[in-house]
């Protein structure tokens, strides 16, 4: 029997997430040019060359699409706050998007919605791109501003506080496998934006609570690594791919380390003098954020250069992204920071989801590979809570079809299918199986 909101504790917060590029439509409302519109203005960067101008168009739409999670019985929203909208060249605040985030955040709560707010999910203002962008240590400090400018504004009503979306992809997708903006493949940018992304971060955070804002955290990224034999090789490649991934973010924010493994291949590229960062990186936190998607088999690449590896098809199914169906993973994650990191620090499982090619027949769309992926995943939460892991919240990705980054629209996550000519919303089956399971008499 599918699980429902009665298997897991009272006050534990069921939601959706987004993020303000990839449903909002970055041409309306006065937000200024990022980094992503110049990326996808790239030949061979994102599939068709799509973008980020008209997306869901949720800067017209955001009161029904709060409606869509208030009708399937959710207790909160997360969403992200562009940086590219508040202050468009990066330091210089523009009035309409402090004002669009302000109705957003009072739409919410009118609905019952707890407001989670992300501040940084990948909209970098082209202003500071010019500048070096995450390479850049000055870049850092801009965000501070940035999230003090936001926090001044709505910090009083929103229900918590990510700094940070996924700084594995900021730093090493786009700066060192060049696949995401702004497309670097540099080890020395990699390195500079895997410290900056953290000191960013610490910076913000530092700020913030220097205002009395609380309930402030991260969101990282997870994956589960596996190695492709027992061979010492693969095993050791595993092992980097794990430290680069998956230990780098979560050692530094609760330890004010890095892998020394990984430091063997970023070391020599590391800005100077990166450790008196370290007691900022690693400053007090309120909760962890965790996205969990697939699990990723590794093997040793003899004739690359460091760190020397590559992955390997898993044998389960697979989603739309090609990415392996494996729930355990997701309790191994939590049950993992619980033992090895962070202890009774509250999580959030911040994201998780499947893109499939969801097609309507006669206005219903029969996605029941979804619906089957999230309850696996929901089970995963409850064994890992059963193991200790205190999670306190999950939030399906995404509430909305919409714009997957390098895939333009083809990939879709959402709960709610979008037809991106008529911008026409109709909820999937998944959709109407969640509401069910969240309903107060489920
Ligand atoms: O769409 C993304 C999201 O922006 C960040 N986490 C992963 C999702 C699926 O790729």
């Amino acid at each position: 029997m599918a699980l429902s909101r009665f298997d897991f504790p009272a006050g534990f917060v069921f939601g959706a997430a987004t993020a303000a590029y990839q449903i909002e439509g970055a041409q309306f409302g006065g937000a200024g040019p990022c980094h992503w519109d110049s990326f996808a203005a790239t030949p061979g960067n994102v599939v068709r060359a799509e973008d980020g101008a008209r997306a869901c168009d949720h800067y017209h739409h955001w009161p029904a699409d709060l409606d869509l999670l208030r009708a399937a019985n959710m207790d909160a929203y997360r969403f992200s706050t562009s940086w590219a909208r508040v202050m468009p060249d990066g330091v210089t605040v523009n009035p309409e998007g402090l004002d669009f985030y302000d109705r957003l955040v009072d739409g919410m709560l009118q609905r019952g919605l707890k407001p989670f707010q992300t501040l940084y999910h990948w909209e970098l203002p082209s202003a500071l791109a010019d500048r070096g962008g995450w390479a850049n240590r000055d870049t850092c400090f801009y965000f501070a501003d940035f999230a003090e400018t936001i926090t001044r504004r709505i910090g009083d009503r929103v229900a918590s506080i990510a700094t940070i979306n996924e700084p594995w992809c900021v730093a090493w997708l786009s700066h060192f496998l060049g696949c995401h903006a702004p497309g670097h493949r540099d080890i020395r940018a990699a390195a500079r934006a895997m410290h900056h992304i953290l000191l960013a971060h610490g910076a913000a955070t530092q700020r913030l609570r220097g205002m009395g804002q609380d309930n402030l955290g991260i969101v990282l990224n997870f994956e589960a690594v596996e190695a492709a034999s027992d061979t010492p090789a693969d095993q050791a490649a595993a092992d980097r791919q794990d430290g680069i991934f998956n230990q780098w973010f979560i050692q530094a924010i609760s330890q004010g380390s890095y892998p020394a493994h990984v430091l063997q291949g970023l070391g020599p590229h590391m800005p100077a003098d990166w450790q008196d960062d370290m007691a900022l990186i690693s400053q007090k936190l309120d909760w962890l954020g965790v996205n969990y998607y697939t699990r990723n088999i590794v093997e040793h690449a003899p004739a690359s250069a460091w760190p020397h590896l590559r992955s390997v098809a898993g044998p389960r199914p697979k989603t739309q992204m090609g990415w392996e169906i494996y729930p355990e993973g997701l309790r191994a994650t939590l049950t993992r920071l619980h033992r090895d990191y962070i202890g009774d620090l509250p999580i959030y499982v911040t994201e998780n989801g499947m893109a499939n090619a969801d097609e309507i027949a006669a206005g219903e769309i029969p996605d029941a590979v979804r619906e089957a992926f999230l309850f696996a995943h929901l089970q995963a939460t409850k064994d890992a809570m059963a193991k200790g892991a205190q999670v306190k919240g999950f939030f399906y990705w995404s509430l909305l079809d919409n714009y997957e980054w390098a895939e333009g629209y083809e990939k879709r996550f959402g709960l709610v299918h979008v037809d991106f000519e008529t911008l026409a919303r109709t909820p999937k089956a998944s959709y109407h199986a969640f509401a069910r399971a969240l309903a107060s008499n489920a």
